[in-house]
């Protein structure tokens, strides 16, 4: 009907060249190998990135927007844009892509119909499960539990995880404040109504200068990555202790940095004190185990396990933020088994490669009631099934060895290229391929980024100064070569 307000048989004709532009020279991922590195054809982003730029931000706020992708042909490692840039991808959708793009695994799983039924039909978890929904949590998200803890709940994303697990950790908290008496009184239920105590009780979540743990309301107050996140929005008063900041190389600082380990720790103490004495107790402990957003801050295994011990005396759930760490970047499934914890953390939050939000906890922490922690989804079956095929494909390519082999060259390439340009380059760090490396300023960071963007490498910023890696699992020593020999042009460039 629209096509009849077209008056120009010129406008008529290029819609229709256009129109069967895509379905004539459309080659699909499935017909296509991995490239053997990148291909830079127009600046990036090119003439039709900007072009659908304008389009988007005609309808939202599309800043943020660095290119628009072509998701038939971005194969494996490699991203390709609506440019036919091909670019090798270390940063993965902020870090979100086990098996890179297209995987062949991933393609099958709704070309069965009983998977596709999962995905057209997505119930709401919480009241109509489908029958194979049990079997399927045990299999496949409790096959990779962080050992210890043997319940799960499952979200949206990120955000939507920890929010849920704060909730659940109130819960918790009041409730062994109640103790045997599990029932509430009249005064809370009328109170909570109106948003007051005893109902609504004052309680806090203690966080981390740096820390980034999502963007929703609750969540937000425990982020303290940028101001951009946070302005104009309330936020709890919830305490916030300094996270480690150590000197590099590791080896080189290990007193100072045993310092600043004391340092921090005894701050956190200090303000469970403060906070207890304000009237807002502190129910839980959130961290990451390696600050992502704010900068890939590390802290010593000590020092997680000393804060355990700290949440332990003072009655605090511990939280372990695996959003971005977990699902194998660092060589293990999550992060905090590198730290040799005395004892499960009590809730562990997941989303990004594991496809699906989400929240491990132990059976200590299991609320009480139904419906306390709720909403319509509860998570999604169809990520579920790429969740399956994702793991069977760890396993089976043991892609933890690989990050633990890519990321080993990929560290010492780093290492070399900070001893080459001190002035430019320092504090290589990380686990895994989980790295990231500091310049010596803001803008040589963005210049750095923006360069290796205009060679075929796409790769994020973090913190103020830093570069980090997040590739996916399926990032080979002959990727890190690539990146390597483009990483040093740019340098020699910049210097
Ligand atoms: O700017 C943003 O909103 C970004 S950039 C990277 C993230 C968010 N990461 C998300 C994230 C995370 O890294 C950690 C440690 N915890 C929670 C979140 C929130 O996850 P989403 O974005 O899925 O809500």
């Amino acid at each position: 009907m629209w096509l009849k307000t077209l008056s120009s048989t010129a406008v008529r004709s290029e819609f229709q060249r256009q129109s069967s532009l895509p379905k004539l020279c459309r080659t699909f991922a499935t017909q296509l190998g991995e490239p053997q590195g990148p291909t830079v054809k127009t600046e990036v982003p090119g003439p039709r990135s900007k072009a659908l730029l304008k389009e988007l931000n005609s309808l939202q706020n599309a800043g943020s927007v660095q290119l628009f992708a072509d998701y038939d042909r971005s194969v494996g490692n490699y991203l390709q844009d609506v440019d036919g840039n091909v670019l090798l991808d270390i940063y993965t959708q902020i870090s979100s892509m086990p098996l890179g793009y297209n995987h062949k695994e991933l393609l099958n799983v709704f070309k069965n119909e009983h998977n596709l039924t999962a995905l057209i039909n997505r119930p709401a978890l919480g009241v109509f499960p489908g029958e194979d929904w049990p079997n399927k949590l045990q299999n496949v998200l409790m096959s990779v539990a962080p050992a210890g803890v043997d319940h799960v709940s499952t979200m949206m994303c990120g955000s939507c995880s920890n929010e849920n697990a704060f909730k659940n950790i109130f819960i918790w908290y009041q409730n062994k404040q109640r103790g045997a008496t599990s029932s509430f009184t009249e005064q809370e239920i009328q109170s909570c109504m109106i948003n007051q105590a005893p109902g609504a009780p004052k309680l806090s979540i203690m966080s981390f200068h740096g820390a980034f743990h999502g963007r929703t309301l609750g969540c937000l107050s425990t982020t303290h990555s940028k101001y951009i996140h946070k302005i104009d929005i309330p936020s709890f008063d919830w305490p916030i202790a300094p996270f480690p900041n150590y000197k590099y190389p590791l080896e080189d600082n290990v007193r100072e940095n045993a310092q600043e380990d004391a340092r921090c720790l005894a701050e956190v103490e200090s303000l469970i004190e403060v906070y207890a004495k304000k009237g807002i107790p502190v129910a839980g402990i959130i961290i990451e185990p390696i600050q992502s957003e704010g900068g890939d801050n590390e802290a010593s295994p000590e020092f997680f396990q000393s804060l355990q011990k700290i949440a332990k005396k003072h009655g605090s759930a511990f939280l372990m933020d695996e959003v971005q760490t977990g699902g194998g970047p660092t060589g293990k499934m999550w992060c905090h088994e590198h730290f040799n914890l005395e004892s499960a953390p009590d809730v562990v939050t997941f989303s990004k490669k594991m496809q699906l939000g989400g929240y491990y906890y132990g059976g200590h922490m299991k609320p009480d009631k139904p419906y306390r922690v709720f909403n319509t989804w509860m998570g999604d079956p169809g990520k579920l099934i790429l969740l399956e095929s994702v793991l069977k494909v760890i396993k089976q390519d043991s892609l933890l060895k690989n990050v633990e082999k890519a990321g080993a060259k990929l560290k010492k390439g780093l290492i070399q290229a900070q001893n080459d340009y001190p002035q430019l380059l320092n504090s290589t760090r990380g686990r895994g391929t989980f790295l990231a490396i500091t310049c010596a300023s803001s803008k040589l960071r963005d210049d750095i980024v923006g360069a290796l963007k205009q060679k075929g490498i796409l790769s994020g910023g973090c913190g103020e100064e830093s570069i980090r890696f997040r590739p996916a699992l399926i990032f080979q020593e002959k990727h890190v070569d690539i990146f390597l020999d483009k990483f040093n042009q740019v340098l020699k460039e910049v210097e």
